[in-house]
């Protein structure tokens, strides 16, 4: 059991019904400390920094480092902290797990996704992050379409359809697309269900962020190939 300050019933109901929660400063006093393990990491284990370009990033440069809590004992308490705990837990239940972790330098944007590669549909889940520079409102924060979580509500059908390519589909770009953006700085978390889609536009500002991925009990394993059809 994890000992923890509870979210409120409303905090909970609003992560039920959009799919989303910040928490401005919650680890203020903490990020320096984070940035610079990141940095660690990064430079040491090096030759584990997985290149990535991919349409998701319109085929720009992002560097990943897979399971960053594995490299860090300090990284993999962050992720098991009460801090952390007790949101997971209050939002889906206990046991939850860590199922993954990452770091990341965006040299890119991230169009309008989901993060359910390797996830079931209908896995209740948890995704944390921590970006390490000012995200801003109207430029650079992140964006999410609120509700879009819902996976088999038609709205949410329609925009796997139709969002990942908006200006061709619906006439709209990235930043047109309705949805709430969150502007944080450095010691403020998101956390997000992996079903709802997101995006982040470039402005060429090479961000740094770490993910947490958590998933509840009933996690079973990777996803069939039905979960995507
Ligand atoms: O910062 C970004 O570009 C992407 C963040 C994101 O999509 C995610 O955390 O899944």
């Amino acid at each position: 059991m994890h000992t923890i300050e509870k979210l409120t019933l409303q905090q909970k109901n609003r992560f039920d019904l959009l799919g989303y929660l910040s928490f401005p400063g919650l680890f203020a006093n903490e990020i320096a400390d984070i940035r610079a393990e990141f940095d660690r990491v990064f430079r040491e284990s090096a030759d584990q920094i997985m290149p990535w370009e991919h349409v998701v990033h319109h085929n720009l440069p992002r560097q990943i480092m897979p399971m960053i809590t594995e490299k860090s004992a300090m990284l993999n308490s962050l992720a098991h902290s009460e801090k952390i705990s007790s949101i997971i837990a209050d939002l889906v239940g206990e046991p939850f797990r860590l199922l993954g972790s990452d770091g990341n330098i965006y040299d890119c944007g991230t169009r309008w996704h989901t993060d359910l590669t390797g996830l079931p549909y209908n896995c209740r889940n948890v995704k944390v992050i921590f970006y390490f520079d000012e995200m801003r409102a109207g430029n650079d924060a992140f964006r999410i379409i609120p509700g879009s979580h819902h996976h088999t509500d038609q709205f949410a059908k329609k925009l796997k359809r139709l969002v990942k390519t908006p200006e061709e589909t619906i006439g709209l770009s990235i930043t047109e697309v309705p949805c709430e953006e969150i502007p944080t700085v450095p010691g403020d978390v998101v956390v997000f269900d992996a079903r709802a889609w997101h995006a982040v536009p470039y402005v060429g500002n090479r961000r740094h962020m770490m993910s947490f991925l958590y998933v509840d009990k009933d996690y079973q394993g990777p996803a069939t190939s039905e979960d995507y059809q």
